[in-house]
């Protein structure tokens, strides 16, 4: 992408305890979390489910505090040298697994509405960038927007990847940011004008994220939260602060 490294807001999206069985076992009674890479704290109120790549290499890895952190071993690297884990440059791994293995755990993110949402595979995930765990926020994100349309559209993608209705067909966007050109959910209104028909349609949705990204940022207003009714170039890295604080998030660079 540009020069120098880049700095995302790593989300700590707490798995249910009840999740942790089959090849997840080995993390029972631990404190395991998904760590979600993303440049938009601000949206965090609309996340309707985390996204996983099926086929990707994940592992668990224990930090310094003793929190058992989820992602692919790249960022894990890259995390021993930011003074997370236990000892500079040594990752902490105590399990490793393909992203199936997570898909339909329920996790409890920060900031969300949504007490309980699940993990689904998203198919354009690159596991060469941020965690390669994806929160998702489909009234923002037109990516987020079009891969859970596409699982809510597609019996038979449901069934491949083995996800129940009840982790997908109950979820709708949850507004969070009021863009004054596009309404209280960008992703959806921007999608439909572009006809967008896929999470494939790669064009498009490149588009897409170029009419709604910088808007979000210079014309959005929080509808969430302790800031709600202020403007997002404001309070972007006030919400940022207060889950870092809280410790419900951590600072990641690559
Ligand atoms: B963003 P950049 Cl609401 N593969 O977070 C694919 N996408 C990834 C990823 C990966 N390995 N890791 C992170 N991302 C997504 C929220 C969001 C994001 C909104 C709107 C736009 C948006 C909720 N999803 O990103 O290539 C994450 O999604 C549009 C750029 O490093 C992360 O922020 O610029 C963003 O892409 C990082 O993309």
């Amino acid at each position: 992408e540009g020069v120098g490294p880049q700095e995302y807001v790593l989300i700590k999206m707490r798995v249910y305890d009840e999740c942790l069985v089959g090849e997840l076992a080995p993390l029972a009674g631990k404190n395991v979390f998904l760590a979600a890479a993303t440049l938009r704290p601000e949206t965090m109120y609309g996340q309707t489910n985390c996204w996983i790549l099926p086929d990707g290499d994940y592992g668990a890895f224990e930090m310094a505090n003793g929190d058992v952190m989820v992602m692919c071993d790249r960022a894990a690297r890259n995390l021993s040298y930011q003074e997370r884990t236990k000892a500079e440059g040594d990752t902490g791994k105590i399990l490793s697994f393909k992203g199936a293995a997570l898909i339909g755990c329920a996790v409890k993110s920060p900031l969300a509405i949504l007490e309980k949402i699940y993990c689904l595979p998203m198919l354009t995930i690159l596991m060469g960038k941020g965690t390669g765990v994806v929160t998702s926020v489909p009234s923002d994100s037109p990516d987020d927007f079009m891969a859970l349309s596409d699982l809510k559209a597609k019996k038979a993608l449901r069934e491949k990847f083995g996800v129940l209705d009840e982790w997908v067909l109950p979820f709708d966007v949850v507004p969070c940011v009021r863009i004054p050109e596009f309404g209280d959910a960008c992703a959806p209104i921007v999608c439909e004008q572009l006809k967008i028909q896929s999470q494939n349609d790669k064009a498009k949705l490149e588009e897409a994220k170029h009419r709604t990204y910088l808007k979000g940022f210079t014309d959005g207003v929080m509808l969430r939260g302790v800031y709600e009714g202020e403007p997002v170039k404001i309070v972007k890295p006030k919400i940022r602060d207060l889950m870092l604080e809280s410790g419900d998030a951590i600072v990641y660079s690559e």
